[in-house]
């Protein structure tokens, strides 16, 4: 039996009291998709790298505050995709595009799900909220979601 790798990514929320910034992924993964801002993080803490793709994706710099873990399962060969979400109220610079996203306000009340990844739709709810959450999700494929969990923490340490 092959092992499984695990790789560790981030994605971060920059949001305002009812609108959240998202960007249009220009290339890659999930090329012609919004999702929030991040990647693969490199030789540096979760943290450092949350805050160096918001800054290399949309030119800004927040607060950061660690809100959930995503488990992306069957996207990669024996790899794990492990994906730390934070969100911020409190952030500086000036919004600006870059050469992989494309970033634009979207209203909590029409988020662009059918432009989003399938697994938006189960855990974008209790992102928006402020919940804390983890989740699981299986796929198959690029766009086919065969199983997931999600479950709502109460503390910010279960969150592993
Ligand atoms: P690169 O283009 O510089 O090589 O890559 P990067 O900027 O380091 O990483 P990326 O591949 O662009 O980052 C992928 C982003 O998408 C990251 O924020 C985590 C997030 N993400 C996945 N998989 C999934 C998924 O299945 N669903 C959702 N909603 N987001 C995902 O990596």
């Amino acid at each position: 039996m092959e092992s499984t790798r695990r790789r560790i990514y981030t994605l971060v929320f920059v949001k305002k009291p009812s609108e959240i910034l998202l960007g249009f992924k220009k290339r890659g993964l999930d090329k012609g998709k919004w999702n929030g801002f991040g990647g693969k993080v490199e030789n540096e803490t979760i943290e450092e790298g949350a805050l160096r793709e918001l800054k290399e994706e949309c030119g800004l710099s927040g607060n950061l505050r660690r809100i959930g873990v995503l488990e992306f399962d069957g996207r990669e060969k024996n790899t794990l995709l492990i994906v730390h979400v934070f969100d911020t109220y409190t952030y500086n610079g000036d919004i600006t595009e870059s050469e992989e996203m494309l970033p634009k306000w979207y209203s909590t009340e029409e988020i662009p799900f059918s432009e989003m990844k399938v697994d938006t739709r189960i855990w974008f709810p209790h992102m928006l909220k402020g919940n804390l959450f983890k989740g699981y999700f299986l796929y198959q494929g690029e766009d086919t979601l065969i199983d997931y969990k999600i479950e709502l923490l109460t503390e910010l340490d279960e969150v592993k």
